[in-house]
């Protein structure tokens, strides 16, 4: 018999474009060599006719608890992350469905808004996602906006803010912290922080003058969680999955006039040049 594989789980969103979403964390996951299961929570939709704006239709938070049943039924959940929720009831079953089951690994990815996008989903979601779920979480990955929301600074500007907010959400729960500066900051760097709850680590690398991010970030988490789920410290989790996300943003491509999307497989198929 094939050794079992590692067994990662995402309780996210569906972006039908296939840059984001589930789609991203199941393509990553793959890339991984894990055996990814998804539960949905909500479907989002982008309309080519009004300027790619954006729907999000929620699941029914009994129908995300009833696949939690299910996705909990089967072997041992090696890791799994959280993405776009769409309210406070699914952001209860999901932290509820955590506790009971003892699931370990948590990288919860606090979506609070769609890049480009300026509506914030339901402002009371950040404080569900702060008080239920980033208490549970190994690790949450927040960025310049998110961060600024879970630690009650507002707009963070500096690398100094970002240090700042990361300490406060550390001390809601989350065992440690990235705060993903990106290319928000400014200077020639894209920049995110690694928390350890003692010691900060930069993560910096050049600024990619590509508009083909979309997904970067729900693809970083779900890279963080196959690595958890293969037994990388946190750490090497994180840094693994900044060179993942870095090759995928590298090889993306313009999905269509709105939007230009990473391609999840870039690092794989960045190794095996030449070959
Ligand atoms: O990138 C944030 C995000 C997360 N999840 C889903 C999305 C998006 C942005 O489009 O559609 C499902």
């Amino acid at each position: 018999m094939v050794t079992q594989p590692k067994i990662t789980l995402t309780i996210a969103g569906n972006d039908a474009s296939g840059g984001a979403g589930i789609g991203a964390d199941l393509k990553t996951f793959a890339e991984f060599g894990t055996y990814g299961i998804a539960a949905l929570t909500v479907i989002a939709t982008m309309d080519p006719n009004n300027n790619w704006s954006h729907g999000v239709t929620p699941i029914d938070a009994q129908i995300v608890k009833d696949q939690l049943v299910t996705a909990t039924a089967g072997p041992k959940i090696d890791a799994l992350k959280t993405g776009m929720l769409p309210n406070v009831p699914v952001i209860e079953v999901i932290a509820e469905t955590i506790k009971e089951k003892n699931l370990t690994n948590l990288v919860v990815d606090p979506v609070m808004v769609c890049k480009g996008e300026t509506e914030v989903l339901n402002p009371e979601n950040a404080e569900a996602l702060r008080d239920l779920l980033v208490p549970l979480a190994t690790i949450t990955t927040p960025n310049l906006f998110e961060a600024g929301q879970l630690s009650g600074l507002g707009t963070l500007k500096t690398l100094d803010d970002m240090k700042e907010a990361a300490k406060l959400i550390q001390q809601k729960g989350a065992k440690y912290v990235v705060v993903k500066g990106g290319k928000a900051l400014e200077g020639d760097k894209a920049i995110d922080l690694f928390y350890d709850g003692s010691d900060f680590t930069i993560l910096e690398v050049d600024k990619i003058e590509s508009a083909t991010n979309h997904g970067a970030g729900c693809t970083f988490a779900a890279a963080i969680t196959s690595g958890l789920a293969q037994g990388l410290e946190p750490k090497e989790a994180v840094l693994k999955a900044k060179d993942f996300v870095t090759a995928a943003i590298k090889s993306g491509f313009e999905y269509n006039q709105f939007v230009g999307s990473i391609f999840h497989s870039g690092y794989r198929l960045e190794q095996n040049k030449g070959i």
